[in-house]
């Protein structure tokens, strides 16, 4: 079903118009009330006036994380604080969390929006849908509940964390849709065929994203689960989950244009990219109000399809990611930076900065190992000495990144000693 024909499947004209119309809306407004974009925009002498399409984005300066962080917590707000209904947060790259904020029409739009990818893979309000993403800070929880809830469907807020509990409610409440991790729902599926209760779910839908994710991972969902599997993508930064999401023809993400205007721009250059391309997908949020973000570089690699697309949407499809243009990983679902382990590792007495991220995916579980270089009379020591040194590094490590490593504690000049830039991560899932 289309939840919102009239926006999902207007003319691409009139789209431009629309587009044109609130971008320069959006930058007056933040013009007016940022004053680090009103400082931006000085600093290369523009005004709001000169935005008067969307031709003119061009003109406009980049949103970086780096700016985030200088802006850390509130300097992107454009709204007086008691407007603000919602903070939510994800990892950054220095440690500090990259911070939205949301005024209560930001919040009706993003359920919108998440009612919309929903309504896509053609879950109505009649299912029952379990929400296995994480509550709190991160954006999947409440962006999937307040989304299912808009359509009106019954809605399990599940979070993450127990999977008994989660295939137990599954069969005893009915559900027929869920929304969580593709890695997750593969871990599900092993857990129910272990227990020999996969005839005893009424599962139809998933809504899988947060993470990068194959058509491998998609059939074999499908296909041991029995149901059918859809993408969606989103960024704390930008919304949250429900920025894109695919339709039953799988040929790219929807990326709801109405509220987001995409751009792809060469990620060396900054020079903008044509349709098809495969660059760095940048995006300016055209109604936010909490926290409006103008050309965000997400750093995710991908191109886009603006022709037609069989199910009558006329939305551009964000096509397959390519990776990101930062060292950012996705393990989990959980945003790490190689930084973020390193600066853990400095807190912890007796370790060196030779460390090395491996990330693996097995048994359709993103496993993460850090090995590190610690000085050598820990070798010499007692087991247990080196075991507590091992604890504490996985206690860094756990705090800063929020998921657990494995951690293999090595002797001096055990790791590659690369003679350039030192490469500290090797990541061995082939999700391209
Ligand atoms: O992951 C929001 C979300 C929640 C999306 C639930 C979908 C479902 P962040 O934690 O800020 O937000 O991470 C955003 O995750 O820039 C991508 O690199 C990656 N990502 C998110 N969805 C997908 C996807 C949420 N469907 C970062 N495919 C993004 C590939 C994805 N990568």
């Amino acid at each position: 079903m289309i939840w919102n024909e009239a926006k999902e499947c207007m003319g691409r004209e009139e789209l431009r118009e629309l587009q044109g119309k609130r971008l320069a809306k959006q930058v007056d407004r933040v013009y007016h009330n940022v004053e680090y974009y009103r400082k931006k925009m000085q600093a290369i002498g523009l005004t709001p006036s000169d935005i008067k399409s969307v031709d003119d984005i061009v003109k406009l300066p980049f949103t970086t994380y780096e700016d985030l962080n200088a802006a850390y917590p509130y300097g992107l707000c454009a709204v007086p604080r008691s407007q603000i209904v919602r903070v939510q947060a994800s990892s950054g790259t220095t440690g500090k969390s990259k911070v939205a904020t949301y005024t209560r029409r930001d919040i009706e739009i993003w359920s919108e929006c998440v009612t919309r990818a929903l309504s896509m893979a053609g879950v109505t309000r009649d299912d029952i849908i379990q929400v296995g993403y994480g509550y709190g800070l991160f954006t999947g929880g409440l962006g999937a509940h307040y989304g299912a809830e808009n359509l009106g469907a019954m809605v399990i807020p599940m979070s993450t964390g127990n999977t008994k509990k989660l295939i137990t409610m599954m069969i005893d409440c009915e559900v027929t849709a869920i929304a969580c991790t593709p890695s997750y729902l593969l871990h599900v599926a092993e857990a129910l065929e272990a227990e020999g209760l996969v005839d005893k779910i009424k599962l139809k839908y998933a809504i899988c994203g947060a993470e990068p994710w194959t058509d491998n991972m998609r059939n074999q969902i499908e296909k041991r689960l029995n149901i059918k599997a859809f993408d969606i993508y989103g960024l704390t930064e930008i919304m949250g989950p429900g920025v894109a999401c695919d339709c039953e023809y799988h040929r790219g993400l929807h990326i709801y244009e109405d509220h987001f205007l995409p751009e792809i721009i060469n990620p060396e250059t900054l020079a903008p990219m044509e349709a098809g391309e495969t660059g760095e997908l940048v995006i300016t949020t055209l109604t936010k109000e909490g926290m409006p973000l103008l050309r965000y570089r997400t750093r995710d690699l991908t191109s886009l399809e603006t022709g037609r697309c069989e199910c009558g949407r006329t939305m551009a499809r964000i096509q397959r990611f390519k990776g990101r243009s930062d060292d950012m990983l996705v393990i989990r679902g959980v945003n790490v930076f190689p930084s973020q382990v390193e600066h853990a590792l400095l807190t912890v007495a007796g370790t060196t900065p030779n460390y090395f991220i491996t990330v693996d995916r097995k048994d359709n579980n993103d496993t993460f190992e850090v090995a590190i270089e610690v000085e050598d009379r820990f070798f010499s020591d007692e087991v247990r000495v080196l075991e507590n040194l091992r604890d504490k590094v996985a206690n860094a490590i756990h705090q800063a990144v929020g998921i657990k490593a494995k951690v293999k504690l090595v002797e001096p000049n055990t790791l590659e000693h690369s003679q350039g830039k030192t490469k500290h991560v090797l990541d061995k899932r082939n999700l391209v």
